[in-house]
């Protein structure tokens, strides 16, 4: 077991078949630390309202762990999230020795100032728009049968010219890409407005660290597509654990490895969802941005 001074998880989504609890408890086994740090949307009260609790024995083995490290000398805190916002009434409280709270401020062995958010209050869609998010994904696939049907019509009718609908969608789903951005601009806003040296929170499923102009964007990721964690080490510098299993073991993203730039990974993300376009257009499989 390696021992490091602080994990960071969000987005478990305990309650839910979709939560990978074993890849969890894998991960637990091999790190143990100082501080555990609970990001957010651990359970998911939403899924469980909806569809009634879905609840494995993996899933109260972590919960279990948890509770245990709490026992055991281990700073537990917990951010809720939106998904566990029912925990939010009891915020300033604990329970089982792990501390409630809507917001924290950590400070790494290097002296570094993190401030713990989720961030579904940087979440535009989540925040005004809850039913846009669910709508998103099935009106895209629609648009697409849509534009094949119309563009035969067109042909059978020998309507000059062209006029693209999945064209029109593309630019709707570029605009999806700059969501995670702008979502990514807001936290770091607020950082900045508050005047720590970085931010750790989950929420949108995408793990990475990232030097934003001298503020450390971190997020936790997930553990329902990605299982990712953060981890601090005892130095103080910060690592995104990507937990592939047995045969792919752990893949290290040490602070001192060149990071992409904004604008890189803007064109990265934006050109490979022209590809998916082009091959859902096609007829071809795979799912766009989702
Ligand atoms: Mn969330």
């Amino acid at each position: 077991m390696q021992r490091v001074r602080s994990i960071f998880l969000s987005d478990v989504h305990l309650g839910t078949p979709a939560c990978q609890a074993g890849a969890l408890l894998e991960f637990l086994k091999a790190y143990d630390s100082e501080f555990l740090f609970l990001v957010g949307d651990i359970v998911d009260f939403w899924a469980i309202r909806r569809r009634g609790v879905y609840w494995s024995t993996d899933q109260n083995t972590v919960v279990q762990k948890i509770l245990k490290r709490a026992r055991h000398e281990v700073s537990v805190v917990f951010v809720p999230g939106n998904h566990d916002e029912a925990v939010r009434e009891h915020i300033g409280t604990s329970f089982g020795n792990i501390r409630v709270e809507r917001d924290y401020l950590h400070v790494a062995a290097d002296g570094r100032r993190y401030l713990l958010i989720h961030g579904d209050e940087f979440d535009q869609v989540t925040k005004y728009h809850r039913w846009l998010a669910i709508l998103g994904d099935h009106a895209y696939d629609l648009v697409v049968r849509v534009n094949r049907w119309l563009s035969w019509a067109r042909r059978t009718l020998k309507v000059p010219g062209y006029w693209s609908l999945s064209g029109y969608a593309k630019l709707k789903v570029k605009k999806a890409v700059s969501f995670i951005f702008d979502f990514e601009d807001s936290v770091l806003r607020h950082a900045k407005e508050r005047g720590v040296d970085g931010v750790i929170c989950g929420h949108i499923h995408s793990a990475v660290i990232r030097d934003a102009g001298g503020i450390l964007y971190i997020n936790c990721g997930d553990w329902v597509d990605s299982c990712t964690a953060i981890v601090e080490h005892e130095s103080g510098s910060m690592e995104l654990v990507r937990w592939g299993g047995a045969e792919e073991k752990v893949v290290r993203l040490p602070l001192a490895a060149p990071v992409a730039t904004l604008d890189e990974s803007r064109q990265a993300l934006a050109g490979a969802l022209d590809r998916s376009v082009v091959l859902k257009h096609q007829g071809g499989g795979g799912r766009g941005a989702g």
